[in-house]
């Protein structure tokens, strides 16, 4: 088939991960101990929760220390993490190759390598003796620069790119797409990575739970990778995080090192 003149950066595709491969990073999942964060250091106003729990490969963006969001916060945000699996780099690499030979090169910034994981677990939490569903993402952008790769799990979730109208306003959906389990999703270039944002609207609920994900009394109905790039030389190992910011990520770190090793010697 030609390719388009102007190419789309933006790519989707169900059944993408196979199913020995779904077990193989499964298995590996459910090895994790993901961690709930708070967004802001300890003792600030307004703190809350993060809606879910998390697990990061490669770097660990901890909430409090604000994300990595160049070109102003680029450092110590970023904290060098647990290398990616095999099973996991294994698709990463099938990933990599589609963005190289599809997508615009001057949206893939030089040095461009999927080397930082988000895994988000979607599910429902009791609160106060009752049920409440949590499957949602704000509308938000991903700062890191390039392509993002997208792997699910699970239930379907209704993923949105929205034209942000700001807080009080309603935003207009540009394009949705229903992100199935096992499918792939590719977004980069101006529009579907800087210019729009995107969120996960909600997740289907046809009664099906990772019973072996480890999050507790937090029912999981839906995992999801977002992989992307940070520059390497923006990783900050943890002894080498100012003072201060080092005290804010202490708790997780501690918490992360009860079950892992990686963390065990940080
Ligand atoms: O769960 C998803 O499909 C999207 C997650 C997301 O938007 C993010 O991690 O930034």
């Amino acid at each position: 088939m030609q390719k388009p003149n102007k190419p789309l950066n933006l790519f989707y595709q169900n059944n993408y991960i196979t199913v020995p491969e779904k077990t193989a990073i499964l298995n590996y999942i459910y090895s994790l101990h993901p961690i709930w964060e708070m967004r802001y250091p300890e003792g600030t106003p307004d703190n809350r929760q993060l809606l879910r729990p998390v697990y990061w490969l490669g770097n660990w963006q901890f909430a409090c220390l604000d994300y990595y969001h160049p070109p102003k916060g680029i450092f110590n945000r970023s904290v060098t993490a647990e290398d990616f699996p095999a099973c996991i780099q294994k698709v990463v690499d099938r990933i990599e190759s589609k963005v190289r030979s599809d997508f615009d090169p001057r949206d893939i910034p030089r040095g461009w390598e999927l080397n930082t994981c988000l895994i988000n677990f979607y599910g429902n939490r009791v609160v106060d003796g009752r049920k409440q569903d949590f499957a949602r993402v704000g509308e938000h952008k991903d700062f890191e620069p390039g392509p993002v790769g997208s792997v699910s799990f699970g239930e379907k979730a209704l993923f949105q790119f929205v034209d942000s109208a700001g807080k009080n306003a309603k935003s207009s959906v540009v394009l949705q797409q229903w992100l199935e389990d096992s499918s792939v999703q590719i977004f980069g270039g101006d529009k579907f990575k800087k210019k729009l944002f995107h969120r996960v609207q909600r997740v289907e609920e046809k009664g099906f739970v990772f019973k072996q994900a480890r999050t507790g009394d937090f029912e999981t109905r839906r995992i999801n990778l977002t992989f992307r790039y940070v520059p390497r030389e923006h990783f900050v190992p943890v002894e080498r995080l100012p003072e201060d910011l080092r005290k804010n990520i202490r708790p997780y770190v501690d918490e992360l090192a009860k079950t892992s090793d990686f963390w065990k010697r940080q």
